[in-house]
């Protein structure tokens, strides 16, 4: 006799702070069918789709429905295209889900059977949220372009709250407060440190990060801090050791090392996907056509100082520390317009980092390896598409990513989640990623330094 086949339901979800609501819609789902396998998004694959503020990690949402005695299969879902392939791969006979999403899964048809169950009325993971969220209150050092640019971003993490800005010229502060709800500007940094202020965001020029970040760290405040963090290595060491001592988070604002796709690019190359890494190419040139601008300034300025953080991010997540640095410079009035460094790694691989302001030249990044390369079309270091591409040309799988803004968000986000889950690193961009990362650009500082004099 034959046994009669079990009818697999999945559904997915987010599952925070796991309700009511999310317990109906299983029961729900699992009466559909006699198996229930459940997804629970990434916290990157959350942050690609907008969801920027979920308050509990995946390990945590995964193990509350793991609890559940009714629920057969638990499952991580990491990208858009995963469901139509967890489907074929489970059999599955239903796809089941809330009424909020009615229609926008009918492409499921084409696998199995399409089910919106009702929602429960009342209840939402965001209402919770907002009954225990105590918000981030976060100064902010810096009136220029980026600074503002961050607190437009910050409006679209709930966790975050702008409360103040602090530059030397209070006329700027004034302006930079002007219409919007930040309610403190302060003219010095020891006011402003005084202030209750859990976080600090220093964009401020590139010489003072080093000790604006070590007064904060001193107040006990948490830093991100722009890049380059420090122009010599000593320093950021210097601040890792405060950080670590007085139980603070430190991130430096590479926001590329945030961004979910980058985040599962690294994921596909670490399960083999092009196999052993041979290469990593990456170029990041940004025109700065005003001679008088900061960028243009001796000692400070310059396409290393202002763009090598981005290639030589890439570069350390993928290949890890440079065991032989060289620099092909091109330098106009004690400043690198353009910039090559060339690193070799673990194993003889190799990185080519290049950078330029005044120079123009095909943003793209290019990872090789013994099976396979990876192409992120420009501007990779705003990562939303890659392509894992193989020497059968007709072999090419194409990753797509929604990408929000202009990618602050997500560092934002990392910022202020790290701060309340009391987890002082953050795995995306390890102390030894700042390290390695400004150790290179320090050494280049250094040599830029003593040819000039
Ligand atoms: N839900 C519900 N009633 C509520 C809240 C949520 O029935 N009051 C349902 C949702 O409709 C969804 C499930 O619970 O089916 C999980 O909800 P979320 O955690 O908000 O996840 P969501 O963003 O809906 O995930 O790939 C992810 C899915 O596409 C959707």
């Amino acid at each position: 006799m034959n046994e009669k086949k079990k009818k697999i339901v999945i559904t997915y979800g987010t599952y925070d702070m796991l309700h009511i609501g999310h317990l109906n819609l299983l029961k729900r789902a699992k009466e559909l069918g006699d198996y229930l396998i459940v997804g629970v998004t990434s916290e990157d694959y959350d942050r690609s789709r907008g969801k920027l503020n979920t308050s509990q990690s995946t390990k945590k949402r995964v193990k509350a429905i793991e609890k559940l005695d009714f629920v057969d299969k638990v499952i991580v879902e990491k990208h858009k295209g995963q469901k139509a392939l967890d489907i074929q791969k489970y059999g599955v006979d239903i796809f089941a889900i809330g009424d909020d999403w009615v229609g926008k899964f009918d492409y499921l048809k084409e696998y199995c059977d399409v089910v919106y169950l009702p929602r429960t009325e009342g209840i939402s993971s965001t209402m919770l949220r907002k009954e225990i969220q105590k918000k981030i209150k976060i100064g902010v050092i810096g009136t220029g372009r980026i600074a503002k640019r961050f607190v437009k971003e910050a409006g679209y993490v709930d966790d975050a709250e702008i409360r103040s800005v602090m530059s030397r010229n209070i006329k700027n502060v004034e302006k930079f407060i002007d219409g919007t709800k930040i309610q403190y500007g302060f003219d010095n940094i020891d006011s402003f440190l005084q202030d209750s202020i859990d976080a600090v965001y220093i964009a401020s020029p590139h010489e003072h990060h080093f000790m604006q970040a070590k007064q904060a760290l001193e107040a006990g405040r948490h830093v991100l801090c722009e890049k380059p963090i420090a122009l010599e290595s000593k320093h950021l060491k210097e601040l890792i050791k405060l950080a670590r001592k007085n139980n603070l988070i430190l991130i430096e604002a590479i926001k590329t090392a945030f961004t979910p796709a980058f985040v599962q690019l690294q994921e596909e190359i670490s399960n083999g996907a092009i196999g052993e890494i041979k290469e990593v190419r990456a170029t990041f040139t940004k025109l700065i056509d005003d001679k008088d601008a900061r960028e243009w300034q001796t000692p400070y300025g310059g396409a290393t100082n202002e763009l090598g953080s981005y290639p030589l991010l890439l570069a350390q997540k993928i290949l890890g520390p440079a065991k032989k640095v060289v620099f092909y410079d091109q330098i106009e009035n004690g400043v690198d317009l353009a910039n090559r460094i060339i690193c070799t790694h673990k194993n003889g691989a190799i990185s080519i980092s290049t950078v330029g302001i005044g120079a123009k030249s095909e943003g793209c990044a290019i990872i090789s390896g013994t099976k396979g390369y990876i192409y992120i079309p420009a501007p990779w270091w705003l990562t939303r598409d890659f392509y894992i591409r193989y020497e059968d040309p007709t072999k090419q799988l194409s990753y797509h990513y929604d990408f929000q803004g202009d990618g602050i968000r997500y560092e934002i986000s990392e910022f202020c989640t790290r701060i309340k889950r009391g987890k002082k690193k953050s795995s995306r961009l390890k102390w030894k990623d700042m390290v390695e990362i400004n150790r290179i650009i320090s050494k280049y500082n250094k040599r830029i330094k003593e040819k000039g004099n």
